[in-house]
């Protein structure tokens, strides 16, 4: 008798998993085909392990610049990465042909495909400038902004304009067949923080939740784009799971979870990062698996990594056996005038954490572009 109800219950519990497998969809209800496989195949492979990811691989690395097949994580791990970001600050300024740290957009397009083409997830980030202009920008937190851009605000025929913009960038973004590429759009990141323009100092929650509905609908309805998953993303620093869903849009107009956060100090000496980030996954894993969602840790990094176990040590301990879909570090500047200091996240052939990378590359749990290939993530 126990085993013929032991029997039942796994076939039910089976069951109500597939059922909400078989559910999970974009929350564009014309999502296209490889976007909704790309949304399920990242739900699933979250099973298995994650998908590393670097902000503006392809274009420079921290000792040069738009050479055709280079990668500083190639170099230093034998495989591009799985995951790449690119960043749309600046597109929404008149004339202007190159992002905020200087990548041509028209580059960005080839290096977008290249990526997808072998087998590659593509992230967007957007830092775009104040409303309020006059050379502010995503960094100036004057109150006000977000409203002035909303329905009925005073800059909201510019915002429709920006918008067109990004849309008309997102829209041209097409694979070798002529299918669009799907992207995670990534708008209005870190927002629990306090240092953009679209922060939680800086604007209310309905005026957040607002301008991303708005930004929603523009995209989806106006401008037809089906290639976008929506990225939900807060900062590092909440501490409850009401404070990570404060300024929440809603389950049906956000595909995956995720947050920011970044080492600093000594990993050897204090373990806060690692504590606090996989406290803090551990609460968007359980949000996201209530929701039937994937969540990620969207950006995260220690600039110019001087610790040389930080991959298989650090990184690896914050991770934890949460179940994240993709982990990305940001962008391998180099020598940066304004700070002089190097202003990287990735290792690069010779740095002093190379062989601990190569080691969290070969781990299984850890998917490189090859892996991700063979995960066939748009079928
Ligand atoms: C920041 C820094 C800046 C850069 C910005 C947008 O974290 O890397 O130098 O302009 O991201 O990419």
């Amino acid at each position: 008798m126990k085993t013929v109800r032991l029997l039942v219950t796994t076939g039910f519990c089976l069951l109500a998993v597939y059922a909400v497998r078989a559910q999970v969809k974009p929350v564009d209800s014309s999502a296209t085909k490889e976007t909704i496989s790309l949304y399920k195949n990242l739900l699933k492979l979250q099973e298995k392990g994650f998908l590393f990811g670097h902000q503006d691989d392809l274009a420079y690395g921290v000792e040069w610049k738009y050479k055709e097949g280079r990668s500083d994580v190639k170099e230093a791990a034998g495989d591009y990465p799985a995951v790449y970001g690119w960043e749309l600050g600046g597109i929404e300024r008149p004339g202007n042909d190159q992002n905020i740290d200087g990548v041509p957009f028209k580059k960005m397009k080839q290096f977008i495909r290249q990526g997808y083409e072998r087998g590659g997830v593509i992230t967007l980030s957007w830092h775009a400038d104040s409303p309020f202009g006059a050379g502010k920008n995503a960094w100036d937190t004057t109150h006000g902004s977000v409203a002035s851009i909303n329905p009925g605000g005073a800059n909201h025929a510019m915002y429709k304009e920006w918008l067109d913009k990004v849309a008309a960038f997102i829209g041209s973004l097409k694979g070798s067949k002529g299918e669009a590429i799907p992207v995670l759009f990534r708008p209005f990141h870190e927002h629990s923080g306090n240092w953009f323009w679209w922060c939680r100092n800086a604007c209310t929650v309905f005026e957040y939740q607002t301008l991303w509905r708005f930004t929603y609908y523009y995209l989806q309805t106006e401008k037809k784009l089906h290639n976008i998953l929506w990225v939900y993303n807060t900062g590092g620093d909440f501490n409850t799971k009401e404070e990570f869903l404060e300024r929440y849009p809603g389950d049906d107009k956000v595909d995956l979870l995720s947050f920011d956060t970044y080492q600093y100090g000594d990993p050897e000496k204090e373990k806060w990062f690692e504590e606090n980030t996989n406290r803090r996954l551990k609460m968007v894993g359980e949000l996201a698996a209530e929701k039937g969602k994937p969540f990620a840790l969207a950006e995260t990094g220690y600039e110019a990594v001087p610790y040389a176990a930080w991959w298989t040590q650090t990184l690896l301990n914050a991770i934890g056996d949460n179940k994240i879909c993709y982990v990305m570090v940001w962008r391998n500047h180099g020598y940066q005038a304004e700070t002089k200091k190097m202003h990287y996240y990735a290792p690069y052939k010779g740095q002093v954490s190379e062989a601990d990378f190569r080691k969290f590359a070969a781990l299984e749990r850890v998917m490189f572009e090859k892996e991700a290939f063979n995960e066939q993530l748009y079928q």
